[in-house]
């Protein structure tokens, strides 16, 4: 058969926008050589190849996790790096108290300098990228350059790259420039920037996760969220999942928490054995576009194509479906080895680890052995529950939006919001203990709006009035909820179960989208009593149930004063709408 005409064109002449800005960035970081990537599973199996004789990465147990490696990160770079992302707007007061800022120019003159020869000795990768099926109006393409070839290869599991991007690259015009050099990993010389207005981003000195692959929080998230504000959609930080009832019919819902909150398992959640013919599809584990449909319905699709998953915790029990994805062609980056070389990290019900993340030998006195933010990079093509509507050019329609934190008090286990404006509000009051995925501290508890504090690339006041503009605009908006799973006893045990119980908690919100489940109004928005919820089978006890469904005037009175406090430093640019939602909430809790 002859090859079609355009698998012929070379790579760099299918748009010479890109050939014109890889050039440029040839000249200034001056690498031994360029590397047009193409994609597929031939050029994957190369980079695994390299890397592997490099020593960069290690074969796994090939009886146990065939075609699976490991990646140790340099110590001192192992999560996103919040303190140094900046979002480089002409004004500051659009990127907002939520956002470090720094001026474009200076910006893009000190990166220079540091971009300036640092690819000398090595390969300058092009990877030509489409976040969002290749075929959506929706999906939006970018092109990453990096002298990284684990930040390459992590690039093609995690996007759809390669000639296939380049060629809608050339048809759209635009793309988002992603440039990203390790450097020397040195912390005094790390930077994330951001260039909303030219729809670029300049990452030096990390070669971890969000920090390096740029398609991830980058770009769809950051400069996406912009790009939605001026083009009437929302980039979000949200799971899609479908959850199918036994009579066949499927419902989405999207879901924003906090990273490392349990997004990829809620995902692929596995329904407990007494909720018997529910069946779950993933379409999405951490980031949703949502856009107005024609029909005044939100539709969503989920702009990667891979996970990049927090290892620690995942097991047979807590979620069979990721264990099970995980167990053939995925990348471990930072976790501990057993004795037999296979992977291991805390939460494993079997198996002991004999080197930590770092490759030492295993001593508790050092800490955990598997790094708290561990990962596990795999295609969602190895999800077994993967959705047959996760490719849909025009995405799946969302039924309802849950908003969600680690809370070990305050919130109850869930809740309805009023309506739509109510919702806003709602989501713009997360609150949630800090995890490993960011550099800092642990367990302390901050605003998280919507779950895009880190990621929204511009003011928090500005993007809560473009969620009321957005709502105004559907005739049938998705309800939305609250929940926290997270939630403890006063000796710190968790009162609810979480993982496949969740499902009771989904079901409820789509019985009340269908108008079939009851709920009780309150202070704060409508909450499930006990007998809402489909509890047959469900271990927790009557009181801890009453607990998890409470709340109280007292908690909740303080929790409106600290909203009202934390609102308050987006004064120039808050929507009145969302004072008046607070007072009505702080008036009826009297
Ligand atoms: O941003 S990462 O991709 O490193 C992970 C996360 O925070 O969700
Ligand atoms: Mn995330």
């Amino acid at each position: 058969m002859a090859t079609a005409a355009h698998m012929l064109t070379p790579l760099p002449q299918l748009s010479r926008a890109v050939a014109d800005w890889v050039n440029s960035v040839r000249e200034l970081t001056t690498p031994r050589a360029i590397h047009w990537c193409e994609g597929g599973s031939s050029e994957m199996a190369d980079f695994t190849a390299q890397l592997v004789r490099a020593g960069e990465l290690k074969p796994l147990n090939a009886r146990e996790f065939p075609g699976c490696h490991l990646y140790r990160s340099n110590p001192n770079d192992v999560a996103r790096v919040e303190h140094l992302t900046y979002i480089c707007s002409r004004s500051q007061q659009d990127a907002g108290p939520n956002n470090h800022w720094m001026d474009p120019g200076k910006a893009h003159a000190m990166l220079r300098e540091f971009f300036r020869g640092s690819m000398r000795e090595r390969t300058m990768y092009v990877i030509p990228y489409c976040m969002g099926p290749l075929d959506s109006p929706f999906a939006r393409c970018g092109v990453e350059i990096t002298d990284s070839l684990y930040v390459a290869l992590s690039m093609l599991i995690m996007t759809r790259a390669g000639r296939g991007a380049l060629e809608r690259i050339a048809r759209d015009g635009g793309f988002v420039r992603g440039l990203h050099s390790i450097g020397e990993l040195d912390p005094e010389r790390r930077f994330i920037m951001h260039f909303p207005e030219e729809l670029s981003i300049e990452s030096y000195g990390s070669g971890y996760g969000g920090n390096a692959l740029l398609g991830k929080k980058c770009h769809a998230l950051r400069i996406a969220s912009w790009q939605a504000r001026t083009e009437g959609w929302l980039a979000e930080h949200m799971l899609i999942v479908g959850i199918e009832n036994p009579r066949g019919e499927t419902h989405y819902v999207a879901c924003a928490f906090p990273s490392a909150c349990g997004k990829t398992n809620l995902s692929m959640l596995v329904p407990p054995a007494s909720l018997p013919g529910w069946r779950v599809h993933t379409v999405g584990d951490d980031i949703a576009w949502l856009h107005p449909g024609a029909d005044g319905r939100l539709w969503a699709i989920n702009p990667e194509s891979g996970y990049f998953g927090v290892a620690p915790g995942t097991n047979p029990a807590t979620n069979s479906n990721a264990y099970q994805m995980i167990r053939r062609d995925t990348l471990f980056t930072n976790v501990a080895l057993t004795a037999d070389n296979q992977p291991w990290w805390e939460g494993l019900p079997g198996g002991k680890p004999v080197l930590d993340w770092q490759g030492r030998p295993y001593d508790p006195a050092n800490g955990p052995a598997a790094h708290p933010n561990s990962r596990f990079t795999v295609s969602a093509k190895r999800n077994p529950i993967y959705s047959p509507h996760a490719e849909d050019a025009g995405g799946v329609p969302i039924s309802a939006l849950v908003f969600g934190g680690r809370r070990r008090e305050v919130a109850p286990l869930v809740y309805e919001a009023r309506d739509w404006k109510h919702g806003v509000l709602v989501g713009a009051s997360v609150a949630s203990e800090t995890t490993a995925a960011a550099v800092g501290q642990v367990g302390v508890t901050r605003r998280d709006p919507m779950a895009m504090q880190p990621f929204c690339g511009y003011n928090f006041g500005d993007y809560w009035q473009h969620w009321l503009d957005v709502g105004a605009r559907l005739a049938h908006a998705p309800r939305i909820y609250n929940v926290n799973w997270f939630r403890r006893d006063a000796s710190g045990k968790f009162l609810w179960p979480g993982y496949g119980e969740n499902l009771r908690v989904l079901t409820w919100m789509l019985d009340r989208c269908s108008g079939k489940a009851g709920a009780v109004e309150t202070a704060i928005g409508l909450l499930p009593r006990p007998e809402d919820l489909n509890t047959a089978g469900l271990r927790t006890s009557p009181e801890a149930l009453a607990a998890l469904l409470s709340v109280d005037p007292a908690l909740w009175r303080k929790e409106v004063a600290d909203i009202r406090d934390y609102l308050g430093k987006f004064a120039e640019r808050l929507p009145a709408t969302l004072g008046a939602e607070l007072d009505i909430t702080e008036k009826r809790l009297g």
